[in-house]
């Protein structure tokens, strides 16, 4: 499959680990995804030791550091915590960029209009989710993600939970939406 799947979630209170579709399905496009500031490549995760490709989106971006996590219960300490700590609503003040080497999970991102939209990723798949956008994480019902992190110089990885509306960066991100 070239891409990722992406869908408006429904308002169900069920597990988060589920996929949360609407019925019927309402699929949102890779462009839609542009549109709010989420970008998108497939790689070939069987080589991220040693992938020119990655190589190249590393050196274009600037995404000097990376490390690698793995989110599994026997793996994560404190795991279910940590599974309900991703899934607060929040923002950074810099971009995430994940690159999932195995597994499979999702990503949640606020579209303009407040609406969740859900992203499935897996195996090949890098994503990146802007500055300021509100977003949450969860793994699906096989509890097993490995994702590489990448960013740009030292790692910053605290978040602003909900409400962070006052935030120089949230106020930027909101505006890189407007006209479009
Ligand atoms: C983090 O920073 O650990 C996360 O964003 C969790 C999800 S990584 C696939």
């Amino acid at each position: 499959m070239s891409g990722i799947e992406a869908w408006y979630m429904d308002e169900s209170e069920e597990d988060q680990k589920l996929p949360h579709r609407l019925n019927p399905n309402q699929p949102v496009s890779l462009k839609q995804l542009e549109e709010i500031g989420v970008y998108y490549w497939k790689l070939n995760a069987d080589i991220y030791e040693n992938d020119p490709e990655l190589q190249k989106i590393r050196e274009e971006r600037g995404y000097s550091y990376m490390d690698i996590i793995t989110i599994h219960p026997d793996r994560l300490p404190d795991y279910e915590n940590k599974v309900k700590m991703f899934y607060e609503e929040h923002l950074h003040l810099d971009d995430e960029i994940r690159y999932i080497l195995d597994g499979q999970s999702y990503f949640d991102v606020k579209d303009k209009n407040d609406r969740w939209i859900r992203i499935a990723v897996s195996k090949g798949d890098l994503i990146t989710l802007p500055a300021g956008i509100y977003h949450r994480f969860t793994v699906d019902e096989s509890n097993y993600t490995k994702a590489m992190r990448l960013f740009v110089g030292e790692p910053v990885w605290k978040a602003y939970n909900r409400p962070a509306d006052d935030f120089d960066i949230r106020k930027a991100y909101v505006n890189s939406l407007k006209g479009s």
